[in-house]
This record gives C-alpha cells, structure tokens and sequence, in this order.
C-alpha cells in the first residue's frame, strides 16, 4: 500500500504553510505496511501540476491526499469539487496574476474528489477534531493541482482515489496576526492525517 501526499511551500504574506509542515512531520510508514511518499509543490502554477503529476507517475500510489492552506476557514475541509477555472486572487511564487481562465481548455467543469468522503469526516470528527466537507477549493493554486490530478487520473482511468484537504492557518500564525484568525495546530492536523490514513485503509478499494 502506497499514498502519495503533497504539501504546499508558503505563498504570499504566509511565512509558513501548515500543509508543509504535515506532510513533513508524517512518519514514512504507517501501521507497517503504508508507505508515505511525500513532496512539497512550489506555489507555481507551472511547476507545481508538473511537479506532482510525475511524483504521481514515479510513485504509483493507491491514493493521493493533498494539502495545502486556507488561511481564515476555522476547520480542517475535505474539499468535494475541483473545478475548471483559475480565478487568482494574488500573484502565485512566480509572479503570476491569473483571471478567468480554465485550468484545461475544454476540459470538463469539475471533478469530485474519490476519497470517501463521509467516512472520513466521521473519522476525524468522531475523534474530537473539527472538520467540514467543503464546496469550493478556490480558484487558486491548490484547486489547481485538484482540478490537473483529477483530471489526469479520469483521462488515464488510473487506478488512484485522490483528493484534497485544506488546513487552517497555525495557531503561530493566527497569534501573528493582525485580525482573530481561526487556527488548528499542527498536533491535531498529525493527529486528523493519521486517522484518514487508517480510515482509507478500512475501505474496500485499498485493501491489499
Ligand atoms: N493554499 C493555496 C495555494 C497553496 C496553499 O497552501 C490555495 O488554497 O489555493
């Protein structure tokens, strides 16, 4: 069994990105027989679909979990849709301002994450951590890389269930900032990867 995760370096006025952070601090394997692949995508709108999709075909992983940051939302969102649009609303890592642009050209609207989604917010909430399953990823970077992974494993009919989670800001980072900032700590979001680790595990398609 392999699950590939992604993480997000920090972009704009973030110092930090807890989907970095988690991802790092995640053991390599997990109850004996899960590998953790693992990769940081840069905040680019060029590298990163480029980065993760040949860290997808080098790996071959069961299931995909990526991460990433949404500063302001108050729990952990296992996001349902990606859709097809780049809607930016500040610059990415390389200066780029996008607007009103499909992610693929005559691509479909969107994609829905195949991760189980219920059972995984059972899970976690069952466990004392505050989660929510989300509508909307945005129309940045990280609906972006949803929107590419989705799409390249439809197009390929690759045998991946995939998907993505946004994060709260940190509690260092809330304590940094200027407005009351919701925040989750990086104990806890460990502590929630951990759970939809297992989780994914007990459902039917990932068994070994
Ligand atoms: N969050 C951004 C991009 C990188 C990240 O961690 C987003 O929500 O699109």
């Amino acid at each position: 069994m392999k699950i590939l995760l992604s993480g997000f370096e920090p972009f704009g006025e973030h110092t930090r990105n807890p989907s970095q952070d988690l991802v790092l601090a995640l053991p390599e394997v997990i109850e004996d027989n899960v590998m953790i692949k693992k990769t940081i995508l840069p905040v680019d709108h060029i590298l990163a679909p480029q980065v993760l999709l040949e860290e997808i075909y080098t790996n071959q992983p069961h299931a995909v979990l990526c991460f990433g940051l949404a500063s302001g939302r108050a729990v952990l969102s296992f996001e349902q849709v990606a859709i097809n649009l780049k809607d930016f609303r500040i610059a990415d890592n390389a200066g780029a301002l996008i607007k009103d642009q499909p992610i693929v050209t005559g691509g479909p609207s969107a994609y829905f994450s195949t991760l189980p989604l219920h059972a995984l917010l059972t899970a976690v909430q069952s466990a004392g951590i505050p989660a929510e399953i989300s509508l909307t990823a945005g129309a940045y970077l990280c609906n972006q890389i949803f929107y590419v992974m989705m799409h390249e494993i439809a197009q390929n009919n690759l045998p991946i269930r995939a998907g993505f989670i946004h994060l709260p800001a940190l509690p260092e980072q809330a304590a940094n900032s200027k407005n009351a900032l919701p925040s989750l700590s990086l104990e806890v979001s460990v502590r929630a990867a951990h759970i939809i680790i297992s989780q994914l595990l007990l459902t039917q398609k990932l068994q070994p």
